[in-house]
């Protein structure tokens, strides 16, 4: 029972009981080769983390038990001559095996790389504090994914947009004088995970980041990431050659608006020498872009891609974008503008997709973009913040969610071309791209903040934690994260783990259910919290309840098949067939994608109207129920801890029961008008 106030995370490292004497031998001691900057965090990682687990000071010794280091750095690791198996797990992978050195059995941690190093060190840290056998300790380990990144939706004045848990991380105002000790631990517990990228600023983006005394102060964060293994990004508003450039266009193919990104490129770089690159949200929600001088959106991208190419930066192009214009549909829009767009990219661009077609809902199919754009390497975007849901008062693990998503198949070169697959191959059709990372990723919009916890609810944190698992790894399954995140986090005993552990298993299902059952989407209204399926007035259509769920006393859902406005086209046809048979597409998304009549028998037998009503009943019981398994877990949780999930735990169940409340209302007033109506008609008939 540690970490009381939940700042540290999932590193507080508590003293192992009973952990045997030769064990304790074993690691007493350390040896480290290299000096560098990130050898320095290898070193106090590894004296902190172990001491910690050891309950004893750990000795740096020639003749240790635990050795660690490059084979360029280390004669020991070099005389292993474990080169080409260092060289397939690549300069952020690592091996840890037992080798007999100089007479004695020693735990190696080897790597190409340091920031592999580091990565190892915090796998080793985890597998001690699991619990997990150590004489057959034999782990190959390498990122699948070359872009493990976070995305910060934070403004310059300190505000978070969708932002749950107190204000931004970066003190602007502070910096680049004064460093708040969060920077640096920011960056550790995202090397804890294998994050190796973040994007400081808001997508919807304030050009003055791109000012000099705005880069000094990014150059200082950089400089405190670097040893980390983490590299900075920007969002870059497309119209700064105007807002801050003092050009009259941003016109991507004026020579003027070239030259000035390239110019600004080389003054980054010269502040941040392995700067990252842009993101960049453009013609979406108002945001400038190509398109307000008739350009294309690789035209946009490209004029940026360009001037980033020579150090090494790329750009990553988001296609959250909804043109009225393009569809009446919302969520046909985005692929009918970027699939013509494939192959029309520079090499150092990566188009960054949401999840789902619409908009970080509690359930979504997968996006039709990911296994369609054949030449452009795609990233996919997930939200850690809980925007639609639960906002961290919710507990709302979300790692199943990403997962549903990740295992989902694309069919895009027959079965088994699941999205993870998809993400993971390297698009680049064989060009060699001079850019210093693979260009495959995934992006987690941040649910950090400077609140103590770092995420408001102490359970937001698994979310952060499952991102950067499943970036690392998107094949790790569910459970296994829960495991680690709640070993590290709370306990390793086995009871209360299993108890939390379903709480967190099931918590995705149980807000889907009392939320937005049977592929529901969009029942809010402006904050995005608190049920609105009546929402029906918005500056704009798609921003209302009503324009996705359609319901009247004829039945409820869009008909988006083959027979209705064919948004099941875009996927390949092995998919749309399943999504376009009612009888088929799984009931999970069954409102997503057909309009079904009020009486339409569900796979339960039960009419679709008492369905329904069943999911709402069945999420706001189970959401109570959280709230009752959690006090069972009083007295084996420290206490801080356990009353602050507790608090928000009963804001849960009490916010359950009004989203059960007014969505079953507001659903059976629509039903019973229509049984009425029925009745009507039929005794006008006789
Ligand atoms: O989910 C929506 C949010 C906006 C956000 C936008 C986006 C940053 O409501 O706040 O803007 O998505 O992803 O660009």
């Amino acid at each position: 029972m540690t970490g009381e106030d939940g700042s540290q995370l999932w590193l507080s490292f508590p003293t192992l009981e009973n952990f045997p004497q030769r064990w304790q031998e074993q690691f007493a001691s350390l040896r480290i080769a290299g000096s560098s900057a990130t050898m320095r965090v290898v070193q106090a990682e590894l004296k902190d983390g172990l001491g910690r687990l050891l309950g004893s000071e750990i000795a740096l010794r020639d003749d240790a038990g635990l050795i660690v280091g490059t084979p360029s750095q280390s004669q020991q690791i070099a005389s292993l001559k474990w080169e080409s198996e260092l060289a397939a797990q690549g300069s952020e992978g690592y091996l840890i095996r037992w080798a007999n050195l100089e007479g004695r059995q020693r735990l190696i941690i080897a790597s190409q790389g340091e920031t592999g190093l580091l990565y190892g060190v915090f796998d080793l840290l985890r597998h001690l504090q699991m619990g997990m056998p150590l004489d057959s300790l034999d782990i190959a380990e390498r990122p699948r994914l070359g872009l493990r990144m976070l995305n910060h939706w934070d403004n310059l004045d300190g505000s978070i947009e969708r932002g749950y848990a107190g204000r931004s991380l970066w003190k602007w105002e502070e910096l680049p004088g004064k460093i708040d000790p969060r920077y640096a631990a920011y960056a550790r517990a995202c090397a804890s995970i294998g994050i190796n990228a973040t994007a400081l600023n808001n997508v919807n983006a304030d050009p003055r980041i791109l000012e000099k005394n705005y880069l000094r102060k990014v150059a200082v964060l950089a400089d405190i990431f670097r040893p980390y293994g983490l590299r900075v990004f920007l969002s870059a508003n497309f119209a700064a050659p105007i807002m801050v450039g003092g050009l009259k266009t941003a016109d991507p193919l004026d020579q003027k608006v070239a030259d000035w990104w390239k110019h600004k490129a080389a003054e980054i770089y010269e502040l941040v020498p392995d700067f990252g690159g842009w993101l960049v949200k453009a013609n979406s929600e108002g945001q400038p872009g190509p398109q307000d001088y008739h350009r294309t959106h690789a035209d946009g991208a490209n004029v940026l891609a360009d001037a980033l190419q020579d150090h090494g930066g790329i750009v990553i192009w988001r296609a959250f974008v909804y043109d009225e214009k393009v569809d009446p549909d919302r969520i046909k829009r985005a692929y009918k503008e970027f699939k013509p767009l494939d192959g029309k990219f520079r090499d150092n661009v990566m188009v960054q997709v949401k999840n789902g077609p619409l908009d970080f809902m509690p359930r979504e199919p997968f996006h039709p973009l990911f296994g369609a754009m054949r030449k452009t390497p795609v990233m996919a975007e997930v939200q850690a913040a809980q925007e639609y849901t639960g906002q961290a008062k919710h507990l709302v693990f979300l790692g199943t969610m990403w997962k549903e998503f990740l295992d989902s198949d694309t069919c895009a070169e027959g079965e088994g071309s699941t999205v993870g697959k998809v993400l993971e191959e390297n698009k680049n059709g064989g060009t060699e791209v001079p850019v210093p990372v693979e260009l495959t990723g995934m992006a987690a919009v941040a649910n950090t903040g400077d609140g103590v916890n770092w995420c408001g609810h102490d359970f937001s944190q698994a979310n952060w934690y499952a991102f950067g698992r499943l970036a690392w790894n998107p094949d790790l399954p569910a459970e296994h994260i829960t495991e680690e995140w709640i070993g590290q986090t709370f306990t390793c005993d086995s009871g209360v783990l299993q108890t939390i552990k379903q709480m967190m298993l099931s918590s995705r299902e149980i807000y889907v259910n009392y939320t937005m059952p049977l592929g529901l989407h969009h029942l809010i209204g402006g904050d995005h919290y608190a049920p609105m399926p009546w929402n029906d007035s918005e500056p704009r259509a798609d921003w209302t309840a009503t324009y996705y769920h359609r319901a009247s006393a004829d039945g409820i859902g869009v008909d988006r098949t083959a027979h209705g406005d064919r948004a099941t086209g875009q996927y390949f046809p092995a998919v749309a067939e399943v999504f376009d048979d009612v009888e088929k597409c799984p009931e999970n998304l069954i409102l997503w994608f057909h309009r079904l009549s009020w009486d339409h028998v569900m796979r339960s037998g039960r009419a679709l109207h008492e369905e329904l009503r069943a999911r709402y009943f069945q999420g706001a019981e189970a959401a109570a129920g959280l709230e009752k398994t959690w006090q069972t877990l009083k007295g084996k949780i420290d206490p801080g801890r356990h009353a602050a999930v507790a608090k928000r735990l009963a804001i849960q169940t009490a916010d359950s029961a009004l989203w059960r409340d007014r969505c079953v209302a507001y659903f059976q007033n629509i039903y019973l008008r229509a049984g009425r109506a029925a009745i009507g008609g039929a005794l006008r008939i006789n």
